[in-house]
């Protein structure tokens, strides 16, 4: 039972989207468990520890934060052959796609459609982000940014020149989920998003076939079923000690773990185990018990707790 994937999400969330095709790809069964767009999201951070971007993955007691952890941790325990990229260039390309193409993105969406967006969102993204949330500042970039869009969508667009089906070949992999879900996002928050491909022919015949591909199997399940299950199981994760760590990172240490760009809130634990590419730390919690809360490296910084 414990062993089924829970998936922390909203329905508009890009990075959600990013997963939610992943788990098409890998033709993975599981559970949406819906958290608030906006702050507070208790049911979420009792299981993070204070990490409140989403999405987040859940099995068990094991806690996944951050789509690129998430996706490292899916390819582990469904490995797919045929995915020609993962925690290699999978993971690379998703800087290419998450910051920039995606800061690019956010600046166009929200400066098009900013009087429809609510005073609670956007003082909810200013706490987040730590800058002003200004849609008539985001207005005035909107021009700048559709060149930085438009010159991403263009190597989309060479990169599929040649015929191919995906971004890497003939089958799909992390590099497609990455750069579909920022198109996604585009179409589904605005609904003149759609303008910005007109003229990308191949990304057009390649978003529907990266649309196509669903979104694997998937059921509902309620915070409560979620947080039960986080307390009635226990963590699967092996401690580990990483010999290469370059500032001697070791198991039982206490640390506290941070997103580098937005949404820094420090996650404290105790260190089980750490690879360049992941750091796993034990807390513990009234409502979910003892938990392990997973993050990448890449991305993230690690200061002493
Ligand atoms: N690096 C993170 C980014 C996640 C992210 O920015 N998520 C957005 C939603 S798609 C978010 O959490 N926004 C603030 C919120 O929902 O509270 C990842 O890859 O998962």
């Amino acid at each position: 039972m414990s062993e089924r994937i829970i998936f922390h999400q909203y329905e508009i969330s890009p990075f959600s989207e990013k997963v939610r095709v992943i788990f098409g790809i890998k033709d993975i069964e599981w559970y949406a468990v819906d958290q608030p767009v906006i702050m507070p999201k208790p049911d979420l951070v009792c299981l993070t520890g204070g990490y409140r971007k989403i999405p987040v993955m859940q099995i068990g007691a094991d806690i996944y934060c951050d789509s690129q952890m998430i996706i490292r941790e899916l390819d582990r325990r469904f490995p797919t052959t045929t995915m020609p990229d993962s925690n290699g260039l999978g993971a690379g390309l998703g800087f290419w796609t998450d910051r920039e193409i995606f800061r690019a993105n956010v600046a166009i969406t929200f400066g098009s459609i900013g009087e429809h967006v609510d005073e609670s969102f956007k003082k909810d993204r200013e706490a987040l982000s730590g800058q002003s949330f200004n849609t008539d500042e985001m207005k005035q970039a909107v021009p700048v940014m559709l060149e930085q869009m438009r010159a991403h969508l263009d190597m989309l667009e060479s990169q599929l020149a040649d015929g191919r089906k995906f971004l890497l070949g003939n089958a799909p992999g992390i590099a497609d989920a990455s750069a579909y879900y920022n198109i996604w996002f585009a179409r589904a928050a605005n609904p003149n998003g759609g303008a910005l491909f007109d003229s990308f022919k191949a990304v057009q015949a390649w978003e529907l076939r990266v649309r196509e591909i669903g979104h694997g199997t998937r059921h509902e399940m309620s915070n409560e079923d979620a947080i039960a299950i986080a307390k009635d199981a226990t963590s699967t994760t092996v401690e580990h000690e990483d010999p290469n760590e370059p500032n001697g990172l070791k198991p039982g240490m206490t640390v506290q773990v941070m997103a580098d760009d937005y949404g820094r809130d420090p996650i404290a634990g105790t260190l089980v185990s750490s690879s360049a590419g992941h750091i796993a730390i034990k807390r513990e919690d009234e409502r979910v018990g003892e938990v392990v809360v997973h993050f990448p490296r890449a991305g993230f910084w690690v200061l002493p707790g």
